[in-house]
């Protein structure tokens, strides 16, 4: 469904209850089954990054407390998909803290082998390697990948504050070869940076202007990491970000809308909050790539004490 700006600010301003029953309305509708997927997060290559992003701790230009780590072998991240699958985890998603990635590229090769014997396992395959283009993206199809994470981030006016060594077009580039190729479109972004709500509704006005929209749409929450020149931001407030997963909802009705960074500083309530207003995804494990995530079993109990749990 594609909106506009005046849209989305309509939707979003509605009295609170009235904006959740109606995004609810709207999730039942398109989603019959009611249950929310896990997606298990796998850094397979961390820190040492070149890029600025303001936000991130593998980024080479902060002093973080990160510690750099090497591309794990497809040996190395086979047990660990093993064991997501096994812990009920229906998606596996690996990440690197890379600019992008280039055919031919002996790094890159590997990626690819690890995506083949992954993707024999039966879950969906997501990879988030940063930037790329129609070849590169064709390979990944071809392996196995069904889904390649790339977010916006934010709004594109909001954009150069928080990352000047890849623009926003670059983004938009990269999502467009995705398409290209055939692969579903995992692409949201971050609040919590010091933006305002217009830039949060002139990113969902990006994301539901895509064509075709994302069939996934993470939503994070800032995760302030020491030495980043974000590390000081306040949390973000819970009611802000229902709104902002219920107006996603309603522009976004087939997208899987994720709760991404940041759930660990969520209450069971706040989270409760979120899948009555139409999330239906979390990042399982105990780690996101880099940052805390809730303890696993935690969010078992919770999904199974409001039957939310994926059979
Ligand atoms: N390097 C690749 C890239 O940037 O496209 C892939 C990995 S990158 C870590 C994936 C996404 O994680 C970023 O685009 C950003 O939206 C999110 N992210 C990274 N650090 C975060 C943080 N501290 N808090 C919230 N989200 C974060
Ligand atoms: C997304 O939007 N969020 C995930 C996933 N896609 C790859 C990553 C969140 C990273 C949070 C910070 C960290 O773990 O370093
Ligand atoms: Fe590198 Fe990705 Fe982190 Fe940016 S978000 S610094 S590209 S790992």
């Amino acid at each position: 469904m594609s909106s506009s700006l005046a849209d989305l600010q309509a939707i979003y301003e509605t009295p609170f209850l009235e904006l959740i029953r109606r995004s609810h309305e709207v999730h039942r509708e398109h989603w019959k089954n009611n249950d929310v997927q896990l997606c298990t997060l796998l850094s397979i290559k961390t820190g040492g990054c070149s890029e600025d992003c303001s936000y991130c701790a593998q980024s080479a230009r902060y002093k973080t407390e990160l510690e750099i780590e090497p591309l794990m072998k497809c040996e190395e991240v086979l047990p660990r998909a093993r064991q997501a699958k096994e812990k009920g985890a229906a998606r596996f998603c690996m990440g690197t803290a890379w600019r992008g990635v280039k055919s031919g590229d002996a790094k890159f090769n590997e990626v690819l082998k690890t995506v083949r014997e992954v993707s024999k396992l039966g879950m969906e395959v997501c990879v988030t390697l940063g930037l790329l283009g129609d070849q590169e993206a064709s390979q990944l199809k071809e392996a196995g990948v069904t889904a390649y994470n790339h977010n916006i981030d934010t709004s594109p006016e909001y954009y150069p504050n928080i990352i000047s060594t890849r623009s926003f077009q670059d983004r938009l580039d990269t999502i467009a070869a995705v398409q290209r190729a055939g692969m579903s479109v995992c692409c949201g972004g971050i609040i919590g940076m010091g933006e305002s709500i217009t830039d949060r509704l002139r990113m969902l006005e990006v994301l539901c202007n895509l064509d075709p929209a994302p069939e996934s749409v993470p939503l994070n929450c800032l995760v302030p990491m020491p030495g980043t020149p974000l590390a000081d931001q306040p949390q973000v407030d819970i009611f802000e970000f229902v709104r902002l997963v219920a107006t996603a909802r309603i522009v976004l009705p087939k997208a899987r809308v994720r709760l991404s960074a940041g759930r660990d500083q969520l209450s069971r309530e706040g989270q409760a909050l979120c899948f009555f207003a139409g999330a239906n995804s979390i990042h399982y494990g105990e780690k996101l790539l880099t940052a805390e995530n809730p303890d696993t079993n935690e969010d078992v109990t919770l999904l199974k004490e409001l039957g939310l749990l994926q059979e």
